[in-house]
């Protein structure tokens, strides 16, 4: 096993341990049906799978996408009071696609018609990334942009105006740091106000 995925398999076991914990607490069973259904999508090597494991606690399912080689992650998370299934999808660059990673991503996206889009950037090289939050808005989804490895950028000294971008773009941007979890929170809050509020019915 790599270090990497040792790492992620560690990060998610902590996760896990706190979901089931919570769960007990709150008598939250994690087996029954979701009620929303959060896709996490972008370049490969931006930091979804991270993501993904900061979300997600029990309940981690990894399948071949039907009629595919393509691995695709599916785990369970209350957001709230709220159980979602959140995907993982495999690297996306455009909705114009060409691999078969890519086809699967798109198909995932149209065909399960996913209740929030999380487009997870590389806050380094958002001008690059930028081009597919528009063309997930565009499609339809109700994306949540998320602004990853703010401390790559920061260290860079780039600045990135969260808020502006925001009222630019019409959607929320939330900063995050999927290494060492900074923004999560934020970012579970904001996708429980999209799910939780009345206009939460699916646009796609
Ligand atoms: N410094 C830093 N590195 C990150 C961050 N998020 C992810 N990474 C690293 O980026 C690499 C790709 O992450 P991964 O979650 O596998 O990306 P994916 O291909 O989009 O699923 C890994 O080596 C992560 O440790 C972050 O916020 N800050
Ligand atoms: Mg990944």
């Amino acid at each position: 096993m790599s270090e990497k995925s040792l790492g992620t398999n560690r990060r998610r076991s902590i996760g896990a341990a706190l979901a089931a914990l919570w769960g007990r607490l709150w008598h939250r069973p994690l087996e029954i049906q979701p009620a929303k259904k959060i896709a996490i999508v972008g370049n490969p090597n931006v930091g979804k799978s991270l993501v993904f494991n900061r979300l997600t606690g029990l309940y981690v399912t990894v399948s071949n996408y039907p009629g595919t080689t393509v691995e695709v992650f599916r785990g369970r998370t209350y957001i709230g009071n709220l159980l979602c299934e959140i995907v993982d999808t495999p690297g996306l660059y455009s909705l114009l696609v060409s691999s078969e990673e890519e086809k699967v991503a798109r198909r995932l996206l149209m065909d399960e018609t996913p209740d929030i889009v999380v487009h997870i950037v590389d806050a380094k090289n958002l001008e690059r990334m930028l081009p597919l939050t528009l063309q997930l808005i565009e499609a339809g989804f109700r994306v949540v942009l998320t602004l990853n490895m703010m401390d790559e950028a920061q260290r860079l000294g780039l600045e990135v105006n969260a808020v502006t971008l925001s009222a630019h773009l019409g959607v929320p941007v939330v900063e995050v740091v999927a290494t060492d979890g900074r923004g999560i929170p934020t970012l579970r809050r904001v996708l429980y106000e999209i799910l939780s509020s009345d206009s939460a019915s699916r646009s796609v």
